[in-house]
């Protein structure tokens, strides 16, 4: 690489923020924001700089290991893809193909590269237990697009620059950055809502860094949110303040969102929410009485034991406010690349709860069963049990609930293959690990995340660092094992055709795909010079792409569609590589109905299942309010899930994985500042200093997740030293939201009493 400055956006979280690098000698020499990014304008978060930490991290693998009774082994690729295919056919062959299990991490969004070959690789998988970190995530939010819009991901995302009023539940933002709203620089955003005279809201269990700028703040009970929520739609129709504005339409069952809110009133739930009834009130009507606001709920509101019913109250309350598609609401966005009407136009717009997991009837959604029940596949003699997994990006045994289980779970597969750069607590169990390159050295294009961008943009950058022959990208290890795993299925030899599909694939990975898919999208460019070379190469990996995979229509999209008419065009990789800081392509803007994709073309106002799930919901009206602990999660600017701990920069300073009580609760359970606690439920117990903070409600405790790197056999030397405690090992996996198989993540009650060191190694 030569000496200069390189522009990429930062891949580590959802904000994608622009950043640009100096290089000097082949070394990075300072990483900062960059100002003409039209997303970011500069921002970064103090993670960015761990970019380079990640990149020249000596922990970091680089070659395929293999474990041996000696310990573990480096190989070559070509004998480490050949002894992962032939163990992984080995099992399919005798066991059959559920016999493998597969586990998609957080990180792979992350990467178009591995995007691309993903659904090709499960194909030659061939496996109906499939898991991911969906489940522990943003599944509500999939669950009630998918239900209300008809299309799984198809967002409505907070218009965040042009509203007055920001009302946020369950997320914060301050410390996230945002999640299915890419919104880098929030603090500087949320000045900007309060210069225009606007609001910030916030109601939480904990007064987060989001809490703290917020004009009005409110603590909720954990797990109540649905509660609140029913009453501020029942306050709506009380005060006859429903009015969906433009939506009014194309909206339908509006009467029987009425319906169901009638026994929630705001005296009902006022004592299981922590709320007053006025306070419910006046919640609904400010919501109602500000033309330009959006209300805002995430992983709080999501992963929870109502966090169906939650999500979609979410959107019933935009909806019946109009605030849906309309500036400073809830809005659509219109990327460059357009997963959702490529999706949409095979159908693929998402699917649940066609089949059951084997061992406790759950529903999949998307091809895939919930992450809290991969444990009971892995663990549960009889047909079907999984005898060999395979993790990409991913580190379940720390972010999935119920460690421990997992632990013993894993421990006892024939098989397991990680794709992964870490030797890290799920990585240790498996017998063969692949490391991809790291990020500086892959190019990048977020296909996801600029679906979910606040203001439309669009950014491709290349790579940075030439990684060597002797290295391979995510795409080129998942499509090589795929195409070694699909020729195992038809005994070594496949047909000529397909075997030249995959050659082809092989050869031209994902960025001339990317090309072809920015020219023929909404701002494309010269379509009808492309529109020949598009189907040739897609006929070309016909076999190889899954019946139903969203690039087989890409032919069938044009820049000048009649939805796309007005929008700016010219975009082309090329055009992408000419503006490495990125390309603005305006605001979000009304796209309604024609972006619906329900069959009726109308919102889906009060879908069945919701109301059905109701019942569970007004049952909790006559339960007893609890006193026992319940236990949140929460996020740190400089920590980033489970794998960003082995940068000592970030880890450094105040130890940040503890576990916050107030000081009434602490008091109770006998603990004084300084004190470790031991946090404990039937699945497990961990020991986390504690930190007394009247920032949390009476009655919860708030740990972050991610942490507890202190099991024997990993290799990351500065997160060991750093190890906290794994949140999840408390965390029950046989609870979970029966309306959509979303983990509870938080909102579970744990025991809390001193830990006495005496006690521990006694114990011991
Ligand atoms: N209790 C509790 N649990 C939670 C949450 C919570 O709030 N509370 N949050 C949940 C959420 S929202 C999420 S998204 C999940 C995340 O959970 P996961 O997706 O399971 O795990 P991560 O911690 O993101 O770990 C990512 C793994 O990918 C590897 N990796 C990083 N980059 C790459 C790459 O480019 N290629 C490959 N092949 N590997 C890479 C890392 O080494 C690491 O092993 O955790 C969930 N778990
Ligand atoms: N720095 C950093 N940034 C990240 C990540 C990270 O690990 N670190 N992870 C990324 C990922 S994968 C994701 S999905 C996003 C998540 O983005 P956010 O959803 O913004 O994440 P959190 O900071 O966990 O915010 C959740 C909030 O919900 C609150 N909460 C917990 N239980 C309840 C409840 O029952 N009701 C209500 N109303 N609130 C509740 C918690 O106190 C917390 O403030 O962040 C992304 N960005
Ligand atoms: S907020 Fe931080 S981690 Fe997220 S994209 Fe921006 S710089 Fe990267
Ligand atoms: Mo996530």
């Amino acid at each position: 690489m030569e000496n200069g400055t390189h522009y990429r956006t930062c891949h580590l979280c959802e904000a994608m923020c622009g950043v640009a690098i100096d290089v000097r000698e082949g070394r990075i020499a300072s990483i900062k924001g960059d100002d003409n990014d039209p997303l970011s304008h500069g921002h970064i978060c103090p993670k960015a700089v761990a970019l380079q930490d990640l990149h020249e991290d000596p922990d970091r693998l680089k070659k395929p290991i293999r474990r041996t009774a000696e310990g573990w082994q480096e190989m070559e690729w070509d004998e480490a893809f050949d002894l992962v295919a032939q163990r992984l056919h080995a099992v399919r062959k005798r066991h059959g193909k559920n016999a493998i299990g597969a586990y998609l991490g957080n990180p792979n969004v992350h990467n178009h590269g591995a995007m691309i070959a993903t659904l090709p690789f499960l194909r030659a998988l061939g496996t109906q237990n499939r898991f991911s970190a969906t489940s522990n995530d943003q599944l509500p939010h999939m669950l009630a697009s998918l239900e209300m819009f008809g299309h799984q991901v198809l967002f409505p995302i907070p218009d965040i620059d042009h509203t007055d009023l920001f009302m946020c539940i369950g997320a914060n933002p301050m410390a996230s950055n945002g999640s299915l709203m890419t919104v880098p620089d929030v603090r500087g955003r949320l000045k900007a809502l309060k210069a225009r005279g606007g609001k910030l809201v916030v109601i939480d269990p904990r007064r987060t860094e989001t809490g703290k700028l917020a004009d009005e703040f409110h603590f909720v009970r954990p797990g109540s949110d649905a509660l609140l929520l029913m009453a501020m739609v029942h306050t709506l129709f009380n005060e006859d303040l429903v009015n969906p504005g433009h939506a009014q339409p194309w909206t339908r069952d509006v009467d029987l969102v009425r319906l169901a809110s009638l026994p929630f009133t705001p005296e009902a739930v006022s004592p299981h929410t922590g709320l007053s009834a006025e306070a419910i009130r006046d919640l609904a009507r400010q919501l109602a009485g500000t033309p330009r606001a959006a209300l805002y709920g995430r992983i709080g509101t999501s992963t929870q034991a109502h966090g169906g019913v939650a999500t979609w109250l979410i959107y019933v309350l935009n909806i019946l406010t109009g605030k849906l598609d309309t500036v400073g609401g809830m809005m659509f966005t219109q990327p460059a690349i357009d997963m959702v009407a490529l999706g949409g136009m095979s159908g693929q717009r998402g699917h649940f709860g066609r089949r059951t997991s084997r061992v406790k009837g759950l529903p999949e959604f998307g091809g895939e069963f919930p992450s809290s029940t991969m444990a009971d596949e892995i663990l549960t003699p009889g047909n079907g049990q999984i005898r060999a997994f395979v993790t990409v990006a991913g580190n379940p045994l720390l972010s999935s609930p119920n460690g421990g289980r997992l632990e013993a779970a894993f421990g006892q597969l024939d098989f397991m293959v990680s794709v992964d750069y870490y030797l890290n607590e799920t990585t240790r169990h498996a017998d063969v690990i692949l490391p991809p390159t790291a990020a500086l050295e892959r190019s990048h294009y977020d296909l996801i995340f600029s679906m979910f961008a606040v203001h439309n943009v669009a950014k491709y950058s290349p790579k940075l660092f030439d990684a060597g022959p002797d290295a391979r990208h995510d795409w080129q290890i998942l499509l090589e094992l795929a195409h070694r795993l699909e020729k195992q299925t038809r005994g070594g030899r496949l047909p000529v055709r397909t075997e030249l599909g995959w050659r082809a694939f092989k050869q031209i990975g994902p960025d001339p795909l990317l090309d072809l898919m920015l020219r023929s999208g909404p701002y494309g460019q010269d379509v009808g010079r492309v529109r020949p070379l598009v189907q040739p190469v897609i006929d070309l990996l016909v076999d190889v792409l899954p019946e139903r995979h969203p690039l087989r229509n890409l032919a069938r999209l044009s820049p000048l569609d009649r939805r796309w008419q007005d929008l700016p065009k010219g975009l082309s990789l090329a055009a992408l590589k000419d503006n490495p800081s990125g390309v603005d392509l305006g605001p979000l803007r009304p796209c309604m109905p024609d972006r619906l994709f329900t069959r009726d073309q109308k919102i889906n106002l009060a879908p069945r299942r919701y109301l059905q799930d109701l019942e569970r919901l007004h049952a909790r009206l006559n339960e007893p309010v609890s006193d026992e602990l319940l236990l949140i999660g929460r996020r740190h600017v400089r920590s980033n899930n489970s794998w960003m701990h082995n940068s000592q920069r970030l880890v450094k300073g105040k130890d940040r994985c503890t576990l916050m009580i107030h000081s009434r609760d602490a008091a109770r359970c006998g603990l004084s500042a300084g004190d470790s606690a031991e946090v404990s439920t039937d699945v497990g117990r961990i020991v986390v200093p504690v930190d007394i903070t009247d920032e949390v409600m009476p009655g919860v405790v708030s740990m972050p997740h991610g942490w507890g790197h202190n099991r024997a056999g990993t290799r990351q030397g500065v997160a060991e030293a750093h190890a906290g405690a794994s949140i999840n090992d408390v965390i029950r996996d046989d609870q979970i939201d029966p309306l959509s198989g979303t983990s509870v993540l938080n909102g579970q009650t744990v025991n809390v009493r001193l830990w006495k060191a005496e006690r521990g190694r006694r114990q011991a």
